[in-house]
């Protein structure tokens, strides 16, 4: 029996069972299983490098941004409005067949969008490629899921990217597991758990050989998310939902689609009809910020930014400024600007940078 197979057979069985408190333990240890399971097919399709020509792409630019939906919903045609790429694009579905980068700029910032083929239900299971196109959106910084008006029911999107590990607008569980040499499983909670109990975390955790831990949970879990912990591999990535072809519809039917998907962004690719809406809502989404740096001797270099993501640290900045020995000889930072407590104040590889900072790497 293959993975696949393996996966479908259990997913089965937690279909037949019902949810309540008796069958949550029951249940919490089948998730765990299929998560293992899975996590044996996102390694063998991120092997293959993304699986075959075509798949790996190199990342550039400041940030990298990834097209994901159905067949024909219009994402070759944004990216070829919205980035200097020209990606082929027809009536019929499968036009696109491997990835297409395009490059777009906005404020300054170089933001590579991935344009991919459509994806079906059962792309994670391999479908079309799909596991493939799918582990191309690991690597987003923002994964832009696409739908078109005729395609508002396709929320299948969401499941598949789960399926490979791809947390859409989570945030990483605050749960910490110390696997240590004996003494059992010492949980430690700091509120109170509605989802899990001592006796469901040692069963999820003896599917993965683990018998002796120190469990530290700071926030109300559910057992899905702390399986999410401990296999470990999961990309937590921020969304933008993008409706396509609203050129084909009255503004009031937009309104009962916008009851039933939530918040989106309409745009018509076609008639290039809301895509500077689109173009600024990728750029504030993705939390670019601009830091200068200041050489040892002489002034900042006003005019040409880094741009990173919010959040960066020094670290990340020695990273991007790809200069020999930088990090390897690294004594100090000096800082002006928001994040400085005071003017040229030292910090170190961790500290955090804000919007407009100035930045002097020290290095030996
Ligand atoms: N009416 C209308 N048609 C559009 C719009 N955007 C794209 N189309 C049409 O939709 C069809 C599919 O467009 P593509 O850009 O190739 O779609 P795709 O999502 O890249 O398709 P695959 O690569 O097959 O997954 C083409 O015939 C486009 O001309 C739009 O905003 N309005
Ligand atoms: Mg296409």
């Amino acid at each position: 029996m293959g993975i696949a197979d393996k996966i479908k057979e259990i997913e089965d069985e937690m279909k037949r069972t019902q949810v309540n408190k008796a069958t949550e333990f029951h249940l919490g240890l089948l998730k765990a299983k299929i998560a293992k399971l899975r996590r044996e097919l996102i390694a063998a399709a991120s092997k293959k490098g993304g699986g075959g020509p075509g798949f790996a792409v190199k990342r550039s630019g400041d940030a990298t941004v990834v097209l994901i939906g159905p067949p024909s919903v219009g994402k070759s045609t944004l990216l070829n409005h919205i980035t200097n790429a020209e990606s082929r694009t027809a009536a019929y579905q499968f036009t696109t067949l491997t990835v297409v980068p395009g490059l777009m700029e906005y404020n300054g910032a170089k933001i590579q969008v991935l344009d991919l083929p459509g994806i079906l239900v059962g792309a994670s299971d391999g479908r079309g490629r799909g596991k493939e196109v799918l582990s191309v959106a690991r690597t987003a910084d923002l994964v832009l899921i696409m739908l078109d008006v005729f395609s508002t029911k396709d929320n299948f999107i969401y499941s598949e990217l789960d399926a490979m590990g791809i947390r859409i607008d989570q945030k990483p569980p605050d749960v910490v597991i110390t696997p240590k040499s004996r003494g059992g499983v010492t949980l430690n909670a700091t509120v109170p758990l509605t989802h899990l109990n001592q006796k469901t975390i040692e069963s999820i955790l003896a599917v993965y050989g683990t018998h002796n831990a120190d469990v530290v949970i700071r926030e109300d879990v559910t057992s899905d998310q702390f399986i999410d912990v401990l296999v470990g591999n999961r990309r937590y990535v921020p969304s933008l939902l993008v409706l396509n072809k609203v050129d084909l519809v009255k503004k009031e039917y937009l309104g009962e689609i916008k009851k039933e998907l939530g918040p989106f962004v309409p745009i018509s690719a076609e008639n290039n009809q809301n895509i500077e809406v689109l173009r600024k809502a990728i750029y504030d989404k993705l939390g670019m910020i601009r830091v200068y740096t200041k050489p040892r001797i002489g002034e900042a270099d006003m005019k040409e930014p880094l741009m990173i993501r919010s959040g960066a640290t020094v670290e990340d900045v020695i990273q991007k400024l790809h200069v020999k020995g930088l990090a390897e000889g690294f004594k100090f930072a000096s800082i002006w600007g928001k994040s400085a407590k005071f003017g040229g104040q030292k910090v170190g590889m961790k500290h955090v940078l804000k919007d407009g900072d100035i930045i002097q790497i020290v290095s030996k």
